[in-house]
């Protein structure tokens, strides 16, 4: 009989919310939503090869990317269940280029940034896709909600976390005091608590990057990428390249494996490809938590202040000498 205790993520929260006499469980809504969420975006991904569901939308997102039907279904969910959280005053999604406002939301505590469903160019191959979640608190509760509101460092985030669709469902998270990862036991639908206080280890010998653009890469990144590829047994080198396309997958494995994942400037993004405030921000607050490091190459990831709902920035993000590693080639390199 396995010996660990039962932990749901419902009684964990519920746990850690006690520990804050003066909490009012406002933030505890907005996480039962999201569970909910998860739960019922999990069921439409595990049948979306039955169910006439994929394949594209035909229309396209803010990013002008090909929106596949579990985007679109993924985003309304996410939307529906904020807007009944009744704690959610808006919610920035990379599927719609204007910000949600949620009816009857005018006087709640907190904003929302989602990836509804990331990677999704992997659905119809099956691969591993996952939603990504970061929550503020409002600057002025007693005034209308800003842009500044809205465009805050990833410093500020009062929460963080993912989903991953994969072999099994997890929902990863951190509320500033460590990174806790729940799997979901499909018998009787719960995210049960599986990876308590997860660290990344500080070196790893995986690293995670398109190397179709590699010639595109600044020199100093290029010169990382090289030295990943060198033969060095006594540093595990020659690492192992592992890219998924799919960057929670990505994450993921490097988040508890030890790695480092990469999106450098290329011609095509100059700024990187992925988004500052519904990806690299919540991914950074969980990697610090978990001991890790996230920089763009010039700034720590979470210090950036946004100027645009959807910015990108480049990432380099992982086990802490990995990055610093790749960061002082950069350097040596400007
Ligand atoms: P590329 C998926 O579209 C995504 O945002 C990340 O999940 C993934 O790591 C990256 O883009 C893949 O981008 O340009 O290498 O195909």
């Amino acid at each position: 009989m396995n010996q660990n205790p039962l932990i749901t993520l419902n009684q964990f929260i519920a746990d850690e919310q006690s520990k804050f006499p003066k909490v009012n469980g406002n933030l505890s809504s907005i996480f039962r939503n999201l569970q909910l969420a998860a739960k019922m975006i999990n069921r439409d991904v595990r049948k979306a090869g039955l169910v006439d569901i994929l394949g594209n939308f035909g229309e396209t997102n803010v990013q002008g990317e090909e929106q596949k039907k579990l985007d679109v279904i993924s985003n309304e969910i996410f939307m529906r269940l904020m807007d009944l959280s009744g704690n959610c005053v808006c919610v920035v999604s990379e599927e719609d280029e204007d910000i949600h406002w949620c009816p009857g939301g005018e006087n709640a505590k907190y904003i929302l940034a989602i990836d509804p469903l990331d990677g999704s160019s992997n659905i119809d191959v099956n691969a591993s896709i996952g939603s990504i979640f970061s929550i503020y608190k409002r600057l002025s509760p007693d005034k209308p909600v800003t842009k500044e509101d809205i465009l805050q460092a990833g410093i500020h985030q009062v929460a963080a976390g993912y989903i991953i669709y994969g072999t099994a469902t997890m929902f990863v998270y951190t509320t500033g005091n460590g990174v806790f990862g729940f799997t979901l036991d499909d018998s009787i639908q719960e995210f049960c608590l599986s990876h308590p206080n997860i660290m990344i280890p500080e070196m790893g010998s995986i690293f995670s990057v398109n190397e179709g653009n590699l010639k595109e890469f600044p020199a100093g990144v290029q010169a990382y990428v090289d030295y990943c590829k060198g033969n060095d047994k006594a540093e595990k080198r020659p690492y192992s390249a592992r890219y998924i396309g799919s960057l929670i997958a990505d994450f993921h494995r490097n988040l508890l494996k030890g790695g480092i994942y990469m999106y450098p400037p290329t011609e095509k993004a100059p700024n990187g490809k992925l988004r500052l405030l519904y990806e690299c921000n919540p991914m950074s607050f969980l990697v610090e938590q978990a001991g890790g490091k996230s920089h763009t190459g010039k700034h720590r990831v979470m210090e950036v202040t946004p100027e645009q709902f959807h910015q990108r920035v480049p990432i380099f993000i992982g086990s802490s000498r990995m990055v610093d590693q790749v960061l002082d080639m950069m350097n040596k390199d400007a």
